[in-house]
């Protein structure tokens, strides 16, 4: 994999972020963009669980995908205090990932104001997602394929990102929105996976207040450093055929993965997995 660092800016201008990022879809990190926010001096672990420590949340770990879960399904559920009494104790893989906790929470919407940057973003829909120190989110690209306005707190975290114009080189699972599972894309091994030598993404390393811009369908794998929790804001992809892909994902994709889970068992789950590395291969040519 190569990786070169996405570019960082400490302030931008509504025309500029069109012009440079949007149009070309380019990814870009602001320093501190949230500095001006509320939420700079008040989210913080402490605060959340002041707010909403009586939340249940639904949680995800890093086990494999099971044909026994539904597609996105959570694997545990609890309440938001004893979640971060958890994370500030220990190093566990458990996350909340894609929760609207500010419809349930609506004094945090507050906290922050609507960044006005040239995208449409959808008010109903941002999510919050939290992890414990070391847990890692898999290779995966969002089901709606939106521009994606993704704001870090507390901690520290680390995101290596790919256009998808590299998805050839990913190991994607068909009927799925992530890369096989097992790669460790923080030191892959080329042996197992040699369509990696040829992927070329960024990494970024993202603290308190920093916003990272992820244009249509770009891959992401993030790692929490510390403790932490984002906010992504989207606006719905503007390119026809992202808009397309997106609707087919959430009107027929992941209903026909849910269908075949339920035929053909944990069997559908392992010939996806065996595909992956099967079209992958075919299409660059390698013979293993
Ligand atoms: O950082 C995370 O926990 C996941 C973020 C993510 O997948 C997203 O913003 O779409």
């Amino acid at each position: 994999m190569l990786l070169e660092q996405v570019p960082r800016i400490d302030e931008i201008s509504k025309e500029d972020f069109i012009k440079y990022y949007l149009d070309p879809q380019r990814p870009v990190v602001v320093n501190k963009f949230a500095s001006d926010w509320p939420a700079y001096e008040k989210w913080s672990l402490d605060y959340m669980r002041e707010v909403a420590g009586e939340q249940e949340v639904p949680l995800y770990d890093d086990r494999p995908v099971s044909y026994k879960d539904g597609f996105n399904q959570p694997h545990a559920r609890m309440k938001m205090g004893a979640y971060i009494d958890l994370l500030e104790t220990k190093p566990t893989n458990y996350r909340i990932f894609l929760y609207n906790l500010l419809k349930e929470v609506p004094r945090l919407q507050k906290d922050f104001s609507w960044p006005d940057i040239g995208l449409k973003l959808v008010r109903q829909l941002p999510m919050l997602f939290f992890g414990g120190k070391g847990s890692r989110v898999f290779m995966h690209f969002d089901i709606d394929y939106s521009n994606i306005l993704h704001f870090h707190f507390h901690g520290k975290k680390q995101c290596v990102i790919f256009p998808p114009d590299q998805s050839d080189y990913l190991y994607k699972i068909p009927h799925s929105l992530i890369a096989r599972e097992d790669i460790d894309f923080d030191d892959p091994d080329y042996e197992q996976w040699p369509a990696l030598r040829h992927a070329k993404g960024y990494i970024t390393n993202l603290e308190h207040g920093d916003m990272l811009y992820m244009p249509e369908g770009y891959w992401h794998y993030m790692k929490y450093e510390t403790p932490g929790f984002s906010m992504s804001l989207r606006a719905f992809p503007r390119r026809t055929s992202n808009l397309i892909k997106a609707a087919y994902n959430v009107f027929f994709m992941r209903h026909f993965d849910n269908y075949m889970r339920r035929i053909k068992g944990q069997r559908w789950i392992d010939e996806k997995n065996a595909k992956a590395v099967i079209n992958t291969h075919r299409k660059l040519g390698i013979n293993l």
